[in-house]
């Protein structure tokens, strides 16, 4: 079992001031940071680390959504990293998540949801270096 995550605070947190808190209860809650940085999707690039849901009908508005402003992508590591963050974001409608979660206190709407955990250990390595190069990761 793989202990690290990928995360993205999304651009509706972004704008809505929430990324330090957001960050911050990441380290409260244990995670360790090994890669963190600022940055922003092209309609292209969103596209791509959101192909999965390329036949949804809600692919566009997401693509459009993901590539609006900055998000900052981020790796964690703590034991069980996958399942733990995606407990500690809840569910991905606001309105359907646990009081306390990320998702719940931050989100905007089912679609502008504040956060991004990885669903298993491979797409938490997948996402992880579509982000970041070896020389941005800490060990
Ligand atoms: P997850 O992010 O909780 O794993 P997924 O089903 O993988 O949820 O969906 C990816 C993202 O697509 C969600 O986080 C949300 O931003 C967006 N999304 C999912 N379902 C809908 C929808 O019904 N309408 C609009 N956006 C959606």
């Amino acid at each position: 079992m793989s202990n690290r995550t990928f995360t993205m605070i999304k651009p509706d947190a972004m704008k809505n001031g929430h990324a330090g808190v957001i960050i911050d209860r990441f380290i409260k809650e244990g995670y360790n940071i090994v890669a963190l940085k600022v940055t922003r999707l092209s309609a292209e690039k969103a596209g791509e680390f959101y192909a999965v849901h390329r036949e949804r009908p809600f692919y566009g508005e997401l693509v459009e959504f993901m590539s609006s402003g900055p998000i900052v992508a981020a790796i964690l590591e703590k034991d069980n990293a996958v399942s733990a963050f995606r407990e500690l974001i809840g569910a991905t409608d606001p309105a359907k998540a646990a009081d306390g979660t990320i998702r719940k206190l931050y989100a905007t709407s089912l679609g502008e949801n504040a956060v991004h955990g990885s669903d298993s250990d491979e797409n938490a390595r997948i996402e992880g270096d579509f982000f970041f190069s070896g020389l941005e990761r800490v060990l």
